[in-house]
């Protein structure tokens, strides 16, 4: 796997989601500092350099990916072998895997001690961290059953009640314009997130805001599920999300609109603070008020300045 079909595996969708692109990424990394066959150390450094260019432009809202290549580097530029940076890279790569599932699985633990027994769920997208709640809880024996939105246009709805049957839980799938009337029926909402800023707004699939909006008017608890590399030091430094949009035939075939019809198709939105009761990260349960915390503890002011102020 080149670093060049890495990123095509992530900008076609072949590999989706904040946290598994974020470790794909890092895992791509790896390989190309394992592979390269020249031998100069100024070399590798420049194809790593634009490597990772390459795979954090191949989606650009997901912060896990920056934070990826970024945790992938960290230390680098303090080597003065060949060897010294292929090690450093190897090593930071296997690092982030390691402590990207395990987090997953820790996030699964804290998030499951806030699942009632008979709870019902509603999830948008497909999230493996709100996934790891959700099973979690399951596998403590609470008698949960799920309602999973559809998520157009990309439908990645069918992947999780694909995974969620596979496990036996009890799962519903209800199309995204159906939320509003389902919530009645909800005591928990639970979603991921591709991006967290430092005031706390959640970039999370299209449409997660308005599931927020409709949870906040019915007093469900509406849960974000981030490790942390999902909070953006960026955002810190004054940066806004950018929000991507993709292709017009993800929405309608050709042939489906009458001519001169345009098409929208943002993926992300931002669900602000005021609307999130709490994020389950890998450090504990949090207000999206500690967001700025969280960034400057898991970064320091020090990496946050001197790299991201040009
Ligand atoms: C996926 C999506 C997920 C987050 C979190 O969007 O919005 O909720 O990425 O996922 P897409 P995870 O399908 O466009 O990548 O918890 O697995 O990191």
């Amino acid at each position: 796997m080149g670093v060049e079909r890495a990123a095509d595996a992530i900008r076609s969708m072949e590999v989706r989601g904040a946290g598994r692109i974020a470790r794909y990424a890092a895992e791509a990394m790896k390989k190309l500092a394992q592979e390269y066959q020249g031998g100069s150390l100024e070399e590798l450094r420049a194809e790593l350099k634009s490597g990772g260019e390459k795979l954090i432009e191949s989606r650009p809202t997901a912060v896990s990916l920056w934070n990826g290549v970024q945790s992938v580097m960290r230390g680098s530029g303090e080597a003065s072998t060949l060897d010294d940076l292929r090690n450093i890279v190897v090593r930071n790569a296997e690092d982030f895997i390691d402590r990207s599932n395990r987090a997953t699985q820790l996030i699964g633990q804290i998030g499951a001690r806030r699942v009632n027994d008979g709870d019902r769920i509603l999830t948008h997208c497909n999230s493996s961290v709100a996934l790891s709640v959700i099973r979690t809880a399951f596998k403590e024996g609470k008698r949960i059953s799920v309602f999973a939105t559809e998520s157009r246009p990309w439908r990645q709805g069918l992947i999780t009640v694909r995974e969620l049957a596979e496990d036996g839980i009890p799962v519903t799938m209800i199309v995204d314009s159906a939320v509003r009337w389902i919530m009645k029926d909800i005591d928990l909402v639970i979603v991921g997130a591709d991006t967290i800023a430092s005031n706390g707004a959640v970039i999370n699939k299209i449409g997660t805001s308005q599931i927020a909006l409709v949870a906040h008017e019915a007093r469900v608890p509406f849960v974000v599920c981030a490790e942390t590399y999902k909070f953006s030091s960026m955002t810190l430094s004054g940066k806004p999300v950018k929000i991507e949009e993709r292709s017009a035939e993800e929405v309608a075939g050709s042939g489906e609109l009458p001519e001169g019809v345009e098409v929208l198709n943002p993926v992300f939105d931002a669900t602000p603070p005021e609307y999130i009761d709490y994020i389950v990260t890998e450090i504990g349960l949090i207000p999206p008020c500690a967001s700025y915390e969280v960034i400057v503890r898991m970064l320091g002011h020090e990496f946050l300045f001197e790299n991201q102020i040009e």
